[in-house]
């Protein structure tokens, strides 16, 4: 193959790259649809990232490309630039056209300067949205009980375990939960320390996140073993699980309107089944909400995966809730 070729070949590639990236939203390639209340945040964030990326990429491999194609040897090994130049040697050419030329530097400077400084300051709202426990409301604080009592939302409580393969969640039990709600006043440290401190009737699950829609929820994720990564893809939601800290995390599965439900109960297989189009009442990839591991944390890492069920309202929830709590007992005894 000619030297020149190898251009084209390279051409050819990146451009197969760029196009694979143009097409990927319109054949269901691309991110999933955003569930949670700070994923069009997110989404955007990730969009001017990706549009001012692209742009240099382009341009430097288009660079990189036509450079390749111009300065192709030969074939005597001798490089057809380098032998005109001042100075022999691969890079010296251009080099000597850069020395010293103090406007070039501060261009390359200065730019990437101020696109590093508009994104440190565009993401500042967003990185708010997502980690402070206040920036996470229900809809309407009116409904909520402990809201009216204390002017701050009552999230939903789940202890994550993460471990060699496997998420473990932890659940308040029915009566916990109802306690919390009926006296939301009284029962504040106990509500508080619920990633702490495990209780007995505590209701244990593996591999399925149950929350419900409009509703946020206070994730309390700890790993048992090695470092795991929380990853909840529809929710923009990802967080490392260290050894030895309790990291706190907060969503909020969208609302009433915008419908990230689902979940039925299905009276054939006597349990509650995801992946649920609310509007159309079937089967819907789009609605399958996966809870990868994305950090390799060892040889059954790939099987590392749990759902995220979201229920319609709370009364849903607490159904659900009732019914994996007498599973539970039924398995592990009344103790
Ligand atoms: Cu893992």
């Amino acid at each position: 193959m000619g030297n020149k070729a190898w251009s084209i070949v390279f051409g050819v590639v990146m451009l197969a790259c760029f196009v694979g990236f143009a097409i990927s939203p319109f054949v269901g390639w691309w991110r999933p649809e955003g569930r949670s209340t700070h994923s069009d945040d997110v989404d955007f964030l990730f969009d001017v990232i990706l549009y001012i990326t692209a742009f240099f990429f382009v341009l430097t491999e288009a660079i990189l490309v036509a450079f390749m194609w111009k300065y192709a040897g030969t074939g005597d090994m001798k490089h057809p630039v380098s032998e005109k130049a001042e100075f022999p040697g691969m890079m010296k050419p251009l080099a000597n056209l850069l020395h010293d030329q103090h406007r070039v530097e501060l261009a390359w400077t200065f730019i990437p300067a101020v696109i590093l400084l508009y994104i440190a300051f565009a993401q500042v709202e967003t990185w708010a949205n997502i980690k402070y426990a206040s920036r996470n409301q229900v809809e309407d604080l009116s409904k909520n009980p402990y809201a009216a009592a204390t002017g701050k939302a009552l999230h939903h409580q789940i202890a994550v375990s993460a471990r060699q393969f496997e998420w473990r969640m932890r659940y308040p039990s029915s009566a916990r939960l109802k306690k919390w709600l009926a006296e939301p006043g009284e029962s504040k440290s106990d509500h508080r320390s619920f990633g702490k401190v495990p209780q007995a009737d505590d209701v244990l699950v593996v591999n399925e996140l149950h929350v419900w829609q409009g509703y946020p929820v206070n994730v309390h994720l700890s790993t048992r073993d090695v470092i795991h990564s929380f990853n909840l893809p529809n929710f923009r939601v990802k967080q490392d699980a260290l050894p030895g800290k309790l990291i706190p995390l907060w969503f909020t599965p969208k609302g009433s309107k915008d419908k990230s439900h689902n979940c039925v109960w299905d009276q054939t297989k006597n349990r509650y089944v995801d992946g649920i189009n609310p509007d159309t009442g079937k089967h819907d990839p789009a609605f399958i909400y996966d809870i990868p591991c994305a950090e390799l944390c060892g040889w059954g890492h790939y099987r590392m995966i749990g759902r995220v069920f979201v229920h319609k309202d709370q009364a849903q929830f607490q159904d659900w809730l009732a019914k994996a709590e007498s599973y539970h007992r039924q398995r592990t005894g009344d103790r």
